[in-house]
């Protein structure tokens, strides 16, 4: 049975078209970039048009060479003028970096720090039965085809990554890689449909030095092929460096290691401080796995498997012709399955409901034409709202994204907007820009709160309530801080302010202002979570606000620089009415950062990783870029803070390892159901990148100390525990183990990007222990931990099970309010650009 709101609702999927944004509509320029045009732009066009005026004061020939230099000099600073707008502008899918002209979306791409060799190069060295074949659709214009088995190419080179573009069609059989003179994989390049500059075979993990690629026609084909066919059509080299050092542990002030390149580093290797002494402190850092899309959003989804979603860009993993934006991560094979994703899902936000369904919404627009490659259908995800239905098998081979904007949407346009599941099990969407952009003002913010399913609040009939604070807090206030409480009411910090927001009244309770000035929200991103929730306290909720910047928001981005530093700050305060009164209780980290991600532990305590030590979120916005970034000095070593220590004593990097993988812009940290910490995830990018900061595809496995102690094993763990309800299963202590000191706790991972993890949630539960027997009372209710997938685990002296995958509540939908839909979708369009796109469609080469 599936806890589908789509089927209770019965709505139709159908093949819908959908929007795309015109071009002026596309491109937000935040006020601040315009003024660095003007700046740098508009007053060198003053000076060339004061040449152009006093022409006639020369010879014809002067005068003509002047006209023409003018011309250069003008079309120069056009093109100019245009890049640096392009750099600065949200992104729209289809314009490579130091490019305006739209390319067509295949899976071929030459990222900044690769470089490609066409087919005809002379360093591609082919045996004899190739043929060469001219076409405007291949790279180049050239590719070389042969159906002679045993026919081979060979390509030698220096680097860590390689991938092999070809063609794949009805006609085409099966191809034997080699690497170094071992096969490595046989690669068949037949499809039904005709694809052009496939992306035919890739390894990112090469250590580096010099490698040769062999492609033998094996001979061989799958039955429906109606040839042997095989061709190059290029070869793309990660050209990588020698890794950085690996255990190196950082020093303070942090230096910038220069880590430039994705797959440099050797595919396995593990991290161990050496001042760790006993096993039971020691945590350990592995690096194994890669997430085939880049990792901006991650949710772990069951024991084995967490969804990846990124943005529209030319990622390694490919589905249906075209590079992949979704991805579901293998958590214990590692192995990756694309998924299909209709509209852009550029900074969206997630959350599960109540019934298990995920939902992904907002994005960005996809904007040119030329990219509706494949059945892709060029999306503007401003207002998508994307399915993912619960997915608990190992196996994931029907485990599907569905959008349907016709019937599903939000009500308004969103980009950095804030997801989370509430009391009542259904999705608050709150903030965001109208459009894609960079640091948020008043022409595009979206100073509105709405819900998944739509809810009738106050009159609202499902369309969007307004928020003061929201219109409060700009600028830097997109993706805000939120926690429901367990009262039911909502924490939002954006930021300097805070404030509690009773969502069924519609009213705002403003908090105390986060001291010195330190705002905590998008672009000054800092990140915050709910402290475990116990029920000795009645689970007086108190919130943990860290890092962030003190930069003024205010500010253009040109006077904003990579180098300023971050924030050090962790505020902190109980959200009870003598908490409030006593106000912020501040701290301070041992490094600063912004973009950190904070992760609780089964243990309670809080992992605080990832980030930078000094500049601001995004990318081609500030002076002293690193590469595009704009932040640098990377923070290497995670701290641990534990919130039950006494004050001065919380924050430790003992025996914490540091990593050689800068995790900067769109990075992300889990728990997952092993207890190991997932990192994954940066790109401070456009478009993927193999240069500083490049887009970082590799996985990280941070394993506490309790992964290598004897844990408690859970049976007979119950799949749904109500709320109050009453459940038993049993546990297996390790004999060694004193079993008076057992805890129960209920988690949720939450759903992590940019540095939310609104989701996030422990809530210690009722229990006792009778033998082997665990006897657990449910949460009292939704508002403690608002109904929907959770987490079981049992912790016997600080040592934490394996987590449990449980429904709690009814499992059922959230309310579905069916005027409120109506009245959203009559009220509302999704697809008002659609004839525009069906104009501009791009004329397919298929044979
Ligand atoms: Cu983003």
């Amino acid at each position: 049975m599936k806890y589908t709101f789509l089927h209770l609702r019965g709505v139709e999927l159908q093949a819908s078209r959908v929007s795309r944004m015109s071009p002026e509509q596309n491109t937000l320029w935040p006020e601040g970039e315009w003024l660095k045009c003007r700046k740098y732009g508009l007053r060198n066009a003053h000076s060339s048009l004061r040449i152009t005026v006093s022409l006639s004061l020369f010879s014809p020939l002067t005068a003509f060479k002047m006209v023409v230099r003018s011309f250069i000099f003008l079309f120069t600073l056009a093109v100019f003028f245009t890049l640096s707008l392009a750099a600065d502008s949200a992104w729209n899918g289809h314009t490579t970096p130091g490019s305006t002209k739209s390319t067509r979306f295949t899976s071929y791409y030459v990222p900044p720090g690769t470089k490609s060799y066409d087919s005809s190069s002379p360093l591609l060295h082919y045996s004899s039965h190739w043929k060469e074949v001219f076409s405007s659709t291949y790279v180049h214009k050239s590719v070389r085809i042969t159906s002679r088995q045993g026919a081979y190419m060979t390509f030698t080179f220096t680097g860590t990554g390689v991938e092999w573009f070809g063609n794949t069609d009805k006609h085409h059989g099966i191809a034997k890689v080699y690497v170094d003179g071992k096969v490595v994989e046989h690669v068949d390049a037949y499809s039904f449909k005709t694809l052009r500059q496939q992306r035919l075979y890739w390894n990112f993990d090469l250590p580096y030095g010099k490698h040769t690629l062999k492609i033998v026609n094996s001979g061989t084909k799958r039955d429906e092929s109606r040839g042997h066919k095989i061709d190059v059509d290029a070869v793309v080299i990660t050209k990588g460096s020698v890794p950085a050092p690996a255990n190196v542990v950082q020093t303070s002030p942090p230096q910038r290691v220069e880590q430039d390149d994705a797959f440099a580093a050797p595919s396995d290797f593990a991290l161990t401080d050496l001042a760790a002494s006993s096993p039971s402190s020691q945590w350990t850092l592995t690096q194994k796995g890669n997430t085939g899309v880049h990792a901006m959003q991650l949710a772990v989804i069951s024991e084995t498997h967490a969804i990846v979603v990124d943005k529209v860009e030319h990622n390694p993993l490919t589905i249906n012709g075209h590079p992949a934006w979704a991805a579901l991560y293998n958590l214990e094979t590692h192995a990756v399955k694309p998924l299909s994703m209709q509209s852009n899902s550029f900074c969206a936000g997630g959350t599960f409901l109540s019934n298990g369904t995920l939902i992904n919404v907002g994005g960005n627009p996809v904007v040119e034409d030329h990219t509706s490659a494949a059945d892709f259908g060029d999306v503007d995800g401003l207002q998508g709202v994307r399915i993912f239905e619960p997915c608990d098998s190992d196996n994931v081979d029907d485990c599907k994204i569905i959008e349907n904007h016709s019937r599903i949407r939000m009500a308004s346009p969103r980009w950095y907007n804030t997801v989370l599941r509430i009391s009542d099990g259904s999705a608050m969407v709150l903030g965001g820009s109208l459009k894609g952009g960079w640091i948020n003002n008043a022409t595009t913010n979206n100073p509105t709160v709405e819900y998944y399913p739509p809810k009738d609040i106050q009159g609202s009939n499902g369309m969007p309530v307004k928020l003061q604070f929201l219109v409060d807090t700009l600028n830097s206030n997109l993706f805000p801080i939120a926690f429901s409480l367990p009262d039911g009411t909502i924490f939002v910090a954006a930021n300097s302010d805070a404030m509690i927001y009773d969502w069924q009244s519609n009213t705002e309770r403003r908090l105390p202002q986060i001291p010195n000035g330190v705002r905590i929200t998008y672009p000054m991103t800092g990140t915050g979570l709910l402290l475990p929730l116990v029920p000795e306290n009645d689970y007086a909720p108190e919130i943990l606000l860290c890092g962030g910047s003190t930069i003024d928001d205010t500010k253009p981005g040109y006077e904003i620089s990579s180098q300023d530093p971050a924030s050090t700050q962790c505020s902190r305060m109980v959200l009870t009415d003598d908490g409030i009164a006593a106000g912020w209780q501040v701290e301070q980290m041992p490094e600063a950062r912004t973009m950190l991600d904070a992760v609780i532990l089964p243990t309670g305590k809080i992992l605080i990783v990832n980030g930078a030590g000094t500049g601001i979120s995004g990318y081609g916005n500030v002076v002293n870029q690193v590469g595009a970034s704009n932040a640098d000095n990377p923070v290497y070593t995670p701290v641990l803070y534990d919130p039950a220590a006494p004050v001065g004593q919380r924050f430790s990097s003992a025996g914490l390892p540091t990593s050689n993988i800068a995790r900067l812009y769109h990075s992300i940290a889990t728990l997952t159901p092993s207890g190991s910490v997932l990192i994954a995830g940066s790109n401070p990018n456009l478009d993927r990148s193999e240069e500083t900061y490049g887009t970082e595809y590799r996985v990280e496995w941070l394993d506490p100390p309790y992964m290598a102690a004897d844990r408690p094993t859970l049976e007979n763990v119950p799949k749904k525990i109500g709320f109050k309800q009453t459940v038993q299963f049993n546990v297996q202590i390790p004999s060694s183990s004193s079993r008076s000191n057992v805890n129960v706790v209920l988690m949720d991972f939450g759903y992590v990007t940019h540095a939310v993890h609104a989701n996030s949630r422990l809530v210690y539960l009722v229990s006792s222990l009778d033998d082997n027997t665990i006897t657990v009372d449910g949460p009292p209710d939704g508002n403690i931990y608002p109904p929907g997938p959770g987490w079981l685990i049992v912790l016997v002296d600080d040592v934490p099970s394996k987590a449990v995958k449980v429904m709690v509540g009814d499992g059922l939908s959230p309310e579905v309010n069916e005027a409120a839909i109506e009245n959203v979708l009559s009220q509302t369009n999704a697809d008002e650009y659609d004839e525009l796109k069906a104009e501009h469609k791009f004329t397919d080469d298929d044979e």
